[in-house]
């Protein structure tokens, strides 16, 4: 075996020691003895009491009782996959982390994606920030990053954290709503805490819909800092960006997949594993050199800022590759323990007080969520490097230290183990020169809140805009409180008078009555999801695509186009009234792979109609399908359709859309794509393709509203 395979491996290795498969033929105890039973408790005759005795009984049921553990306060839902990260090239230069030195080493790793605020059965595609946590086991010990999929965060300081907690979580008295910031709390907590109006933004606009968690950017968000051999530290955030580019569902869809299918995201990572389509991400790192620490418009310390990437560019340092589900949910993915503390040396603090909070919070809350100090040893926790220490005991202790070396120094066990040196390893904190009184206060930079909100906005293509608007009146349109609702509008009075204005007209809330808004014009690409040099548009890999037909379709252009999707990597699903067999027109047979009760066009990337007289003729008389064609153009999906696969769109409420009205010309209008001569298909196969590439079709939400 190749040295870069045992180094992928290891945690795989590691992880081997603990795995349950082999094929035992006996039922037993906890303690090993055979049970006889599985099925009746034993009683004092067949219609008498259960006995306590019955140690088999108490022992299944006993276990049962205690099966839960305590879900995470916030990222309770989450999903998590194995796989490897690889630097690009060695960065001494900046850190002297050695994982990031060797290109050829692959350094194991397990994420784990989630929502925030929904309980752990909630839905996925609820509006909310996707948690991007990493967990790095490295030859120097384990490095988290926790980061989300919004480069800001709510708040300045770890202080406010509960508070901002108990806000957005369902109110106390009903426990309403589930999984969901659109109610009173949430907004009172917004409208009295100015500096959280960039992350409401965020929030508000697509980056809160993703398509997939492959499809997500990721983001350390507090600042950072890199340390060399040489003792030179500067100050960085981390960056993840998707090789698939970041893509979202449009809100009206999320809502309806948080219904049909409340594991889409979940679903999604796993089908894509299994597939082999791995989840590919690049890492990167702005990096600010500490003499610029104050060249700046707004203080590099404060987590509702970014730097704009025009200012302190990306460099991009290498690649993540998730190639592995796990085995077990419970024993990986919900018993992992995250925290931003677990640092590796090269990496070290700032003092960004929000990060400084974080600190301490992540190891206190494991204690309670995994019952005690020892969480470390459980499998998926465990460093590749070996641990040696003076820790010792609590609840649920694996290690059995030998000796009497329990305490340092000690001349019991030669003095070992002994603290290291730099030289040897050690993790040595960087010596930030500090200096201050002891106040409750913030850095006066930390005062503009305002600014970022408005460069944010200013960066937001024209759909982009009206989608956050559009999220603002269903989110303040749902606080009861009039009062409150006019405090949100006058709260983004300050960054966008007439963003202000059109909240206030569909919350419910007077306009405000001074227009305001903060004076930055400047805009940033990436910021926006659609402009972003990091949005790519030429693939189709894993995308769904839904092939509508009955009895009668025509077999060359299903299979015509099908082979060309699967050969670009996407699934092709043949949706019909009933699932069996389908006989196309010249006699041949398809199977049916979902029928309309299971298949929804929500789930779906794109549709496609192929011709077929018959078949189009039934289709028509089919309201799912119909439905599956209004729905899909109203998400403003991929469209397609050839022959007479073109009169059922012209069935359907589509309307003032170019559609192909005879020959061999396709036209291709807003992402509808239509042919009525197909010929061999093969042009207008990757005129839809590209279609499908471009993910949504904003253009038709301009004018055109579609019932469905
Ligand atoms: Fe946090 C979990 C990310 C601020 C306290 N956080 C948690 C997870 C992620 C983040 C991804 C889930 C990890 C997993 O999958 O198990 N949190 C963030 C980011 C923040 C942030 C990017 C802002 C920069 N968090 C934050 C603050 C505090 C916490 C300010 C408290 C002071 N976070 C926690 C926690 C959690 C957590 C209570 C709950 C479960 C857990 O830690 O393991 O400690």
């Amino acid at each position: 075996m190749s040295k870069r395979r045992v180094d992928e491996n290891r945690k795989n290795e590691q992880l081997e020691q603990f795995r349950e498969d082999k094929e035992h033929e006996f039922v037993t105890t906890n303690q090993g003895v055979r049970a006889d039973n599985v099925d009746i408790s034993l009683k004092a005759g067949e219609r008498g009491p259960t006995l306590l005795e019955d140690f088999q009984f108490r022992e299944r049921l006993t276990h049962f009782d205690h099966e839960r553990i305590p879900e995470r306060i916030v990222h309770a839902r989450g999903s998590g996959a194995h796989g490897f990260f690889q630097v690009y090239e060695p960065l001494a230069e900046y850190t002297s982390a050695k994982f990031l030195q060797d290109p050829d080493k692959k350094t194991p790793v397990f994420v784990r994606f989630s929502t925030v605020v929904g309980f752990r059965g909630s839905a996925d595609t609820v509006r909310d920030v996707r948690g991007f946590a990493t967990k790095f086991y490295t030859e120097e010990g384990n490095y988290d990053l926790v980061g989300n999929n919004i480069p800001v965060f709510f708040i300045q300081d770890a202080m406010k954290f509960p508070d901002l907690v108990h806000a957005i979580k369902p109110e106390q008295d009903n426990q309403i709503p589930q999984a969901s910031a659109a109610h009173d709390t949430f907004w009172d907590f917004v409208a009295q805490h100015p500096e959280n109006a960039h992350m409401i933004m965020w929030v508000l606009s697509d980056r809160a819909l993703p398509r997939s968690y492959r499809m997500m950017q990721g983001f350390g968000v507090n600042t950072f800092r890199f340390v060399n051999a040489q003792g030179k530290g500067r100050f960085v955030k981390f960056h993840w960006r998707p090789m698939l580019g970041i893509h979202s569902l449009v809100w009206d869809e999320t809502q309806k997949i948080a219904g049909k299918d409340p594991d889409f995201n979940r679903r999604d990572l796993w089908e894509a594993i299994e597939m082999g389509h791995y989840p590919e991400f690049e890492f990167g790192v702005q990096m600010i050199e500490e003499k610029d620490e104050f060249n700046f418009d707004f203080d590099i310390l404060d987590p509702t800022k970014v730097w704009p990437e025009e200012d302190v560019p990306v460099k991009w340092i290498g690649k993540m590759t998730l190639n592995r589900n796990p085995d077990n949910f419970f024993a990986e993915t919900e018993q992992v323990a995250f925290c931003p503390a677990n640092v590796v040396p090269g990496i070290d603090f700032s003092n960004d007080p929000l990060l400084q909070g974080r600190l301490f919070s992540y190891l206190d809350t494991q204690m309670i969520r995994l019952g005690g100090p020892n969480f470390h040893e459980i499998p998926i926790n465990r460093p590749l490097a070996p641990i040696s220490n003076y820790q010792r005991e609590g609840y649920h202790r694996m290690t059995i230290n030998k000796g009497k070396g329990s305490y340092f120094p000690n001349t019991v066990a030669d003095g070992l183990p002994r603290p290291a040196s730099a030289e040897e390893g050690a993790y040595v904190h960087y010596t930030e020169k500090v200096d201050g009184r002891k106040i409750r206060a913030r850095s006066e930079k930390f005062r503009d809140f305002f600014s970022q909100a408005k460069l944010f906005w200013n960066s937001m293509t024209e759909p982009e805009k009206m989608h956050i608007i559009k999220a603002f009146h269903f989110e303040v349109g749902k606080v009861k409180d009039p009062a409150i609702r006019q405090a949100v509008v006058d709260l983004f009075n300050n960054v966008d008078g007439d963003l202000a204005i059109e909240i206030a007209k569909g919350a419910g809330a007077d306009a405000p009555k001074r227009k305001g808004g903060s004076p930055v014009t400047r805009k940033s690409r990436n910021l926006s999801q659609e402009l972003s040099e990091h949005t790519r548009k030429d693939s189709i890999v894993s995308r769904k695509v839904a092939i509508l037909a009955a009895d009668g379709y025509s077999h060359q252009e299903v299979e015509s186009l099908r082979k060309v999707l699967v050969g670009a990597g996407a699934q092709a699903d043949v949706i019909s009234k009933f699932r069996g067999m389908l006989k196309s027109s010249d006699g041949k047979e398809m199977e049916v792979d979902k029928n309309y009760e299971v298949a929804t066009s929500v789930v779906y990337d794109a549709v496609y109609v192929p011709g077929g007289h018959e078949s189009v003729d039934t289709l028509k008389m089919h309201g799912d399908a119909i439905h599956f064609i209004n729905e899909a153009f109203r998400h403003c999906k991929p469209i397609g359709a050839t022959a007479e696969g073109v009169d059922l769109l012209i069935s359907s409420s589509i309307k003032e859309v170019n559609l192909a009205k005879d020959g061999t010309e396709i036209v291709s209008d807003k992402g509808v794509v239509t042919v009525r001569n197909p010929g061999s298909n093969g042009k207008f196969n990757k005129v839809f393709i590209e279609a499908i590439a471009q993910h949504r079709h904003w253009d038709r939400e301009k004018k055109m509203e579609v019932p469905a």
